[in-house]
């Protein structure tokens, strides 16, 4: 293997920043960034979810640094950010990874539920991306992954505010790109398909018919695991992306790409 090409993909001296990251996605992002040499630090919402997380990335040999802070409060934002610049360093890769679902038929959703999802897997970005581009301009370079989703680009039953959310958060990606690639700023998305970690386990686990629904849907014929997204998220956070702006990475087993298989004939 040529090392010199290799170390395109290479993260060492980064600070990454991965929202939400006690566990799921967000944990095997900071994982795969942590493999390939980046600082590891995290938030959540709660200290006993970052005490678990600090134990779990412990247990696998990664000293990541761990920060309670609910990403929809523009003050606490931004003295994590001031908190980490401090402690750790400039944020080099951003990874807006924190977010939530609320699965509601649309008439049933109270304005209030609908304004929390937005709040957290849209507004949130915003505010995160808005606290880390001043420093990441004065640097010279920054790295900004929206965990965005397939509802991105599809709708479905009960998922109104997420879909408008996670449609939002793909316009936001492009608009940061747009705004900022010229400061050598980065902002791509990652849009995971049907993946096995907790938000997904009430439609996917004890014989869900969704779950039979997905793996008939997906290309692949099985559900995502968060492994498959440390790859795509090393290339989006490295060198090796440098001209990459504005693009959606969709890691989804091939869900998007057909209309899904014809029945078997009886
Ligand atoms: P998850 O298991 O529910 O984890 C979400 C994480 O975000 C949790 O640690 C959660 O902490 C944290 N969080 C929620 N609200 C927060 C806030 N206000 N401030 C700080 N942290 C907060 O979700 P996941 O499946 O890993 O998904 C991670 C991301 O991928 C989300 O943006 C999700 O929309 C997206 N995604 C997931 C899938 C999938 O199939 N799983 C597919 C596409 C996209 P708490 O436990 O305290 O709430
Ligand atoms: C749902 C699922 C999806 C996934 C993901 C798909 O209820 O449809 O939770 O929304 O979380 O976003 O990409």
């Amino acid at each position: 293997m040529n090392n010199d090409f290799m170390n395109n993909f290479s993260l060492e001296g980064k600070v990454a920043l991965v929202t939400g990251a006690s566990y799921g996605i967000g944990f095997a992002i900071a994982t795969a960034l942590s493999n390939a040499g980046a600082k590891i630090v995290f938030n959540d919402i709660k200290q006993e979810l970052v005490d678990k997380g600090l134990e779990a990335y412990k247990e696998i040999g990664i000293d990541a640094k761990g920060y309670v802070c609910d990403v929809t409060n523009e003050e606490q934002v931004n003295a994590l950010i001031a908190q980490i610049e401090k402690e750790v360093g400039v944020v080099d890769i951003l990874v807006n990874n924190a977010g939530i679902i609320k699965r509601i038929p649309m008439h049933e959703m109270t304005a209030a539920e609908f304004r929390q999802v937005i709040d957290v897997d849209l507004n949130a970005p915003f505010i995160m991306a808005k606290a880390v581009i001043p420093s990441m301009i004065k640097k010279g370079h920054g790295k900004i992954i929206n965990i965005c989703s397939m509802m991105s680009e599809l709708g479905r039953e009960t998922v109104s505010a997420y879909a408008a959310a996670k449609g939002g958060l793909k316009m936001l990606t492009k608009n940061i790109a747009a705004e900022y690639g010229e400061h050598n700023i980065q902002c791509n998305g990652i849009g995971p398909g049907y993946i096995e970690t907790p938000q997904t386990a009430p439609i996917r686990v004890n014989g869900h018919p969704f779950n039979d629904f997905i793996i008939g849907k997906t290309p692949a014929a099985r559900w995502g695991k968060t492994e498959d997204l440390q790859g795509p998220a090393v290339f989006l956070a490295s060198d090796a992306s440098n001209f990459v702006n504005g693009h959606i990475l969709y890691v989804d087993g091939g869900i998007l790409a057909t209309i899904g298989k014809q029945p078997a004939a009886n």
